[in-house]
């Protein structure tokens, strides 16, 4: 008896860590977070036919991942139907937030009529809605390949350790006009992932 249960744990343990090594690096391919398209809705709530000029706050999915020669940098991309480098006229928002260590975080960058903003990343305050504090990191905004890359240094974002978990990983966008307009900076047009195919956690590799 004693042997069975030795022997259910091994296997458990492998399972574990063969389900860690699958699960501790997103890519496009294999994202942590897969959004449905076509589903970006007005005032985040109602939907609305046909979805063409609002491809381009349309998520597609989110990934995670680490370089080994670049360690103290965590990689989080946001990949979008047709993403443009400039809006018509809307202030576009990307925005992909998460959990660690008890502690929410975001990293956005804002899209106008004259291109995209610094992106930026740091610890957020949930009833604010505001950074606690933030850094401008590398990335791209690339509307070729359709994806926003955020090159965040970990020590931004709390040092997140190895092994360790990152969670409740929430791509969101939203589409307002700029402050510029005078007109009430209300988020007229949202893709939120509460609709997602799938979702999971992302493991800190280094
Ligand atoms: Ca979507
Ligand atoms: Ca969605």
């Amino acid at each position: 008896m004693k042997k069975k249960l030795v022997t259910i744990f091994v296997s458990m343990l492998l399972f574990t860590l063969t389900f860690s090594i699958t699960a501790t690096s997103g890519s496009e391919e294999d994202p942590e977070i897969e959004d449905r398209i076509r589903d970006v809705r007005f005032l985040g709530v109602f939907p609305f036919f046909p979805q063409f000029n609002f491809i381009y706050v349309d998520i597609v999915s989110a990934w995670i991942y680490e370089e080994q020669d670049n360690a103290d940098f965590l990689y989080m991309n946001l990949k979008i139907r047709d993403l443009e480098e400039n809006t018509e006229k809307y202030d576009a928002i990307y925005v992909i937030s998460w959990m660690y260590d008890n502690n929410q975080y975001s990293s956005s960058v804002h899209i106008f009529p004259e291109g995209p903003t610094s992106l930026l990343s740091g610890q957020i305050d949930v009833e604010r809605n505001d950074y606690v504090n933030f850094v401008e990191c590398d990335g791209n905004v690339d509307d070729v390949k359709d994806i926003i890359t955020w090159i965040i240094p970990k020590d931004a974002i709390g040092n997140p350790s190895t092994g360790l978990k990152i969670t409740n990983i929430v791509p969101h966008t939203h589409l307002r006009y700029p402050e510029s307009s005078g007109i009430p900076m209300l988020d007229l047009f949202k893709d939120l992932p509460w609709n997602a195919i799938s979702t999971r956690d992302y493991i800190i590799k280094y």
